[in-house]
This record gives structure tokens, C-alpha cells and sequence, in this order.
């Protein structure tokens, strides 16, 4: 195991984890040592290395999109049963070739997922995991996993007992936990959750926040939460909650940035005085919001690069889904403009005129994706842990089972590089150690890491990969065809 890099040290801080623990335990919920392994054979699922073979691949990938054709997190403009996600995954391929990198990858199977959602953050040098329906589990650098006591409150007892729930269209896989933010403290970190919230009949998104105290592989979530802010409206539909959105970001200064899905208004055009199908600022103290931009459809996406250009997915009905730079006072179009169709191909005509697919008198976004791979997460690459990525955009898609690594300069989209990698996706974070973290829908973590056949003589001797950076190469053949002048 590495340092996880925040540990409690001392004696004053170890009075500090026994008395918020013991407060824990008087409250009923505490987060104490890992469990043996005897008693928890899913929680020590150390890494599996994939045996899945590129003989099968292809095959596999067929099946599963047919599978998962089915199965889009993007609800239809026109209704359509709800299908139940299988939550068995198709495990990535041992190793993925890409235009810049070999990766290798190794995996965790959580227990399965009720329900599609769910999100993951980097505590430390390990991953805190939090399920669709707010299980908290920390899976260790070397592929352990502990799952933690406690809970988001979200009430899905409540919701499955209401009259909701006997509805035909009621859909509990999508009433989920949108996203998870930490900002270390001392001692721990504060914890920010977007996710589904039942009460009065109705489901909200909301954002709520609790600390958690961490003593070395010891981390404890406190039952102490509080919501700083719901957003409006709730919806009482049985499946109004599908285009949630939720992606939160820190502007490092008392707020939090939150993607909010337009939820049940599909192609109704969302009053401004709601926040739905908004791009909000929220200020934690005071749980104020402040709407930035609007028009946004279903938004799981959102980061910030080194220059300060916030960048943000969308889900277009029909093809059309969306890599927006955020702006304040924009509009990105939806309902009214998209480059997607409804489905069925049928055209998305709402403002009189206005030919289908151009979007026009909009905001536009900085690249879109014919058809939909129906995005969702997006992390920003540093030079350190994928040099030749550097400042490149990583977006998961769900749907499309794959990344999208976007070059950029600036705003500007240079190209667009797709990585299969076989699972809908939900999140994906960088790890400090420079591995790249998944999390999918079928209940699996999933980390890359460049491989070191990435520096084997079967790779030097491809020309599509570019190794540089392999510091023990020697130097690469064809690089000595012809004549080499270095300046002095
Ligand atoms: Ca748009």
C-alpha cells in the first residue's frame, strides 16, 4: 500500500478519530477498521487481471451494444419500457492499443449496483466509491475494497413504498447518486453529494454535504448531513427524475458549480425560474443558487483545465451529444436547437423556420458526436501522468462504451480519438499515482495504466506508437531512416 497521503499523525489528531468515531457509533453509524477479509469475500476482490481475449473482442462488443442500444441512460423523447440493466459487466480487454499509449487494465467487481449512477473521487492514493444508490466503498491502491458505513440520504426505501413505485413506467435504476466531490480538511475531507432525494411524494436532486474522518485505512463517513440545496422543481412523474445531470465542480471560492438535467420536461421548453436544465452556482454557506447558463438537456460532464475553460458535456436526443465551454449567460439550445433528431429520426422542428440540426441561434457547442454515445464524465489530463495527453480532455460515455480523448489547444478541438473500452461508463477520475479510474454501470472500478509493453520491442517497432517517454528504449529504428540534422 502507498501513503494515503492525508493520514491522521500524533497523538492529538488520534484523540480527534477516537471521539468522532465514538460519536459516530453513538449515532449508529461509524466507519471502523477494515474488515476481516474471511468474513467479506467481495470486499478483499483484489485486482483481476482481464483474461478477455481481442479474438472475442470484437464479438463481445457487437452483443453488448445491442445490449446497451437498449439500455441508454439518455431516456427517449418517445416513451419506451424500461429495460433492466444487466449488472454483469463485459470486462475490458487486458490491454488497449491507442494512437499515444498501450494501456493495461485491471479491475474490481463491486456487488452489484441497484440501479445505473453512482460516482468516484480520489482519496488519497486510493478511490472512494460511492454506488447509484449512496453504499460507500473505498477500494485501496492494491485492489481492496472496504465498504463504509453510512449512507447519502436519499430515501429509496420511501420511494419504493410509495404509490409511485406501482406505476408502470416507475424507474428505480435511474433514481441515483449523481456525483461526489471531497475538499480535504484537516483530518478528513468534507464530502458534497448531488443525488435523488425522495420526500413529500416527490423526487428532488440535491446537494448535500457530511465530513469524513480518515486515520491512515481507517475513514469514517459522519451521519451528521446537510442539505444545502434542492433543486426546482421535484418531480412526481415515476421516471421524471431520468435527466438528472448533477456534476459538481469547486470554483475555489465558498461555491460549487452544478450541472442540473432538464429531468421530465423533454423537449418542453424549462421556465427560467426553475433550475432544471441549468448550469448553477451554488454557494454552500447559504445554499443560494445562481442560474449561469441554460438550455442544458442532461449534463453528467464537467471540468476545468489549466487555463481556466470550463468544459461540459450534453446528451442530444438522437446523435447530437455535446462538448460545451461554458460561459455565463449562454444558452445551449436544448429544446429549441440541437444538432440530434428525436428518435425515431424524426425531426426536432420547434422554432418556426429554423431548419432541424443546425442549431442555430444558440450557443454552440465546441464539438458534437453523430450519433449519440451519450456522454457522461470528463477529466482533464496533466503532463505528468500521460505526458503525451497532456492538457488532452478524457470523456467517458455510457452508451458508446468507450473514451473520448479530445485534443485541444486552447478551446479549440483538434481531434477526437475514441478508446473502446467495452462498459458504460459513469465516472472516471486521474489518480494521483497516474492511473486512470472507471467506474460502470455493471458495478466495476476499472484503472489504466500505461503498460510496460508500451516500451517492448513489439511496440517500438509499430509506428503508430509514439514512445518518447519509454526511458530505458533504446532509440526507435525508423527514427535512423534517412538523414537527422540536430541543432547544436
Ligand atoms: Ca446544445
Amino acid at each position: 500500500m502507498g501513503s494515503n497521503g492525508n493520514g491522521l499523525q500524533g497523538s492529538a489528531l488520534n484523540s480527534l478519530w477516537r471521539a468522532l468515531t465514538a460519536r459516530c457509533q453513538n449515532m449508529g453509524a461509524v466507519g471502523g477498521s477494515r474488515r476481516p477479509r474471511e468474513d467479506a469475500p467481495v470486499q478483499r476482490a483484489a485486482f483481476r487481471r482481464h483474461v478477455f481475449r481481442f479474438a472475442l473482442w470484437p464479438i463481445a462488443l457487437a452483443l453488448f451494444g445491442v445490449l446497451a442500444a437498449a439500455c441508454s441512460d439518455d431516456p427517449p423523447v418517445t416513451s419506451t419500457p424500461t429495460v433492466t440493466l444487466t449488472p454483469t459487466a463485459t470486462p475490458t480487454p487486458e490491454a488497449l492499443t491507442t494512437h499515444l499509449y498501450a494501456l493495461e487494465s485491471d479491475y474490481v467487481m463491486l456487488e452489484d449496483f441497484d440501479g445505473r449512477g453512482g460516482a468516484i473521487e480520489s482519496m488519497g492514493d486510493d478511490l472512494l466509491v460511492v454506488t447509484p444508490k449512496g453504499r460507500f466503498a473505498l477500494v485501496f491502491q492494491d485492489g481492496t475494497v472496504e465498504y463504509l458505513d453510512g449512507s447519502v440520504p436519499m430515501n429509496y426505501t420511501g420511494l419504493k413504498s410509495s404509490p409511485m413505485s406501482e406505476e408502470p413506467d416507475f424507474d428505480s435504476l435511474a433514481f441515483r447518486v449523481a456525483d461526489i466531490l471531497l475538499e480535504e480538511i484537516a483530518g478528513g475531507y468534507t464530502l458534497f453529494v448531488t443525488h435523488h432525494h425522495f420526500a413529500g411524494g416527490c423526487v428532488w436532486l440535491r446537494l448535500s454535504s457530511t465530513t469524513m474522518v480518515r486515520d491512515g485505512q481507517r475513514v469514517a463517513v459522519l451521519p451528521d448531513w446537510r442539505t444545502i440545496f434542492d433543486a426546482e422543481p421535484c418531480s412526481e412523474q415515476p421516471d421524471g427524475w431520468q435527466n438528472a445531470g448533477g456534476r459538481m465542480l469547486t470554483d475555489g471560492e465558498e461555491h460549487l458549480l452544478v450541472t442540473i438535467g432538464n429531468q421530465a420536461h423533454g423537449q418542453r421548453p424549462v421556465p427560467s425560474d426553475l433550475h432544471i436544465g441549468k448550469f448553477v452556482r451554488i454557494e454552500i454557506e447559504t445554499g443560494e443558487a445562481e442560474v449561469l447558463a441554460t438550455g442544458i438537456r442532461n449534463s453528467q460532464g464537467l471540468a476545468r483545465d489549466a487555463e481556466g475553460n470550463l468544459w461540459a458535456t450534453d446528451h442530444g436526443p438522437q446523435g447530437g451529444d455535446e462538448l460545451n465551454l461554458l460561459r455565463e449567460g449562454a444558452d445551449y439550445g436544448w429544446p429549441l436547437a440541437s444538432y440530434g433528431v428525436g428518435d425515431g429520426g424524426v425531426a426536432l422542428r420547434l422554432i418556426e423556420d429554423e431548419d432541424t440540426g443546425r442549431h442555430d441561434g444558440f450557443a454552440r457547442p465546441a464539438f458534437a458526436w453523430v450519433p449519440s454515445p451519450v456522454l457522461s464524465a470528463i477529466a482533464v489530463n496533466d503532463k505528468k501522468r500521460f505526458p503525451l495527453w497532456r492538457d488532452d480532455l478524457l470523456i467517458a460515455s455510457l452508451h458508446g462504451q468507450s473514451l473520448f480523448r479530445v485534443r485541444r489547444h486552447g478551446t479549440e478541438v483538434q481531434y477526437v480519438e475514441r478508446i473502446e473500452v467495452g462498459d458504460r461508463i459513469r465516472d472516471l477520475t486521474f489518480m494521483p499515482d497516474g492511473r486512470i479510474a472507471l467506474l460502470s454501470d455493471g458495478s466495476q472500478v476499472t484503472f489504466l495504466s500505461r503498460s510496460p509493453r508500451y516500451c517492448d520491442e513489439e511496440s517500438r517497432n509499430r509506428r503508430d506508437i509514439y514512445s518518447v517517454d519509454c526511458e530505458s528504449a533504446p532509440a526507435l529504428p525508423w527514427l535512423w531512416e534517412g538523414e537527422i540534422h540536430l541543432e547544436q
